[in-house]
């Protein structure tokens, strides 16, 4: 029997829940060792890893080997290792609630960098905004749209917000991230008109969600439509860029070096185009954002190995 394309959908421990469209969702496992080429890697899979499986003399798929991956979003914490999150994306959407919980910016900001990074073009989706007024809905819209990024708000009480959102995620694998109770498995659950994934209430004292998805899960729709629901994140650790990465994801300060014409580059010193709009001429707001993530590396005690800086620039292959 042939070998089989598939996607990773899920994952339990040594098992796999995979999806093809000929088979549909089927559950497999891994026999022996799968040789990988980056061998620091802390698991063979993750979702949305494209792999060949063939079924065994019992109904069991086994697999026996992961496709190059076409790009793959990550996060790194002070805690270790850098942590793969999801593989082969079109698009990255980044849940922000306008309440219950609040997004900050500063989050907002953290995982334009991450998606900057992968050259995966991030979607920000700002939720319930039934719990807002609209004055406050569209300055949020406005902030982030005039640094040139595709924005939304959605409610999701209503069926108001399921065209306009089917217009941005059709025909596109679209990973969901976001804090613990912005409405990432409701969104969903909503697309698909089914309960798929399980959603709880945010606490009614700090109004924090309750860390409700633990698995990622990639979820086929039609049309070649993949939704990808992930587990809520408090901060997204940024420790594997470096701050040259860290200040080009920021679309204003990009475009002043876009001007520079020095020919040798003074890395981000004191004649930068880039230093000197952030001195004179951010947005406050912004810049602190910008300002907490270079502390984030520049603070030692998170930040112990510099080769991790440099197995960052390396680490696509
Ligand atoms: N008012 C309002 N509530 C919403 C909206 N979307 C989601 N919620 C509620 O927010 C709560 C949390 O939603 P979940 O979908 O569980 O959040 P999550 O992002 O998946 O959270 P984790 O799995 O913990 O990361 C639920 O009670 C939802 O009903 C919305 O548009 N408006
Ligand atoms: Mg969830």
């Amino acid at each position: 029997m042939g070998k089989e394309q598939f996607t990773i959908a899920r994952i339990f421990g040594a098992y796999y829940e995979i999806y093809s469209e000929e088979t549909t969702y089927a559950l497999a496992v891994l026999k022996g060792k799968l040789r990988l080429k980056n061998s620091n890697e802390r698991h063979p899979f993750v979702v949305g890893d494209m792999i060949l499986a063939e079924k065994s003399s019992g109904e069991e798929w086994v697999i026996s080997e992961r496709i190059e991956r076409k790009n793959y979003l990550t996060r790194k914490s002070d805690k270790g290792d850098s942590h793969v999150l999801c593989a082969n994306l079109d698009q990255v959407a980044i849940l922000a609630s306008c309440k219950d919980p609040e997004t900050k910016p500063g989050f907002i900001d953290r995982l334009l960098a991450a998606s900057y990074d992968t050259d995966i073009p991030p979607l920000i989706i700002f939720t319930k905004k039934d719990l807002v007024d609209e004055e406050e809905i569209k300055d949020r819209e406005t902030y982030y749209s005039e640094l040139g990024y595709d924005v939304m708000s959605v409610s999701l009480l209503s069926e108001e917000s399921i065209q306009p959102l089917w217009e941005k995620i059709k025909g596109k694998r679209t990973f969901l991230c976001g804090n613990s109770g912005v409405g990432k498995s409701t969104l969903m659950n909503h697309l698909h008109k089914k309960t798929v994934q399980r959603t709880n209430l945010v606490s009614g004292t700090t109004k924090k969600g309750k860390h409700t998805t633990t698995n990622s899960f990639a979820l086929f729709l039609e049309g070649n439509t993949v939704l990808i629901d992930s587990p809520g994140v408090k901060e997204w650790g940024i420790l594997h860029l470096t701050p040259t990465q860290l200040w080009e994801s920021f679309p204003e300060l990009r475009k002043q070096k876009e001007t520079c014409q020095e020919i040798y580059c003074c890395e981000l010193g004191s004649e930068c185009p880039m230093r000197k709009y952030m001195n004179e001429s951010m947005d406050e707001t912004r810049k602190k954002s910008l300002e907490s993530m270079i502390e984030s590396l520049e603070n030692p005690h998170r930040v112990t190995r510099r080769d991790h800086w440099t197995k960052a620039v390396t680490k696509r292959y």
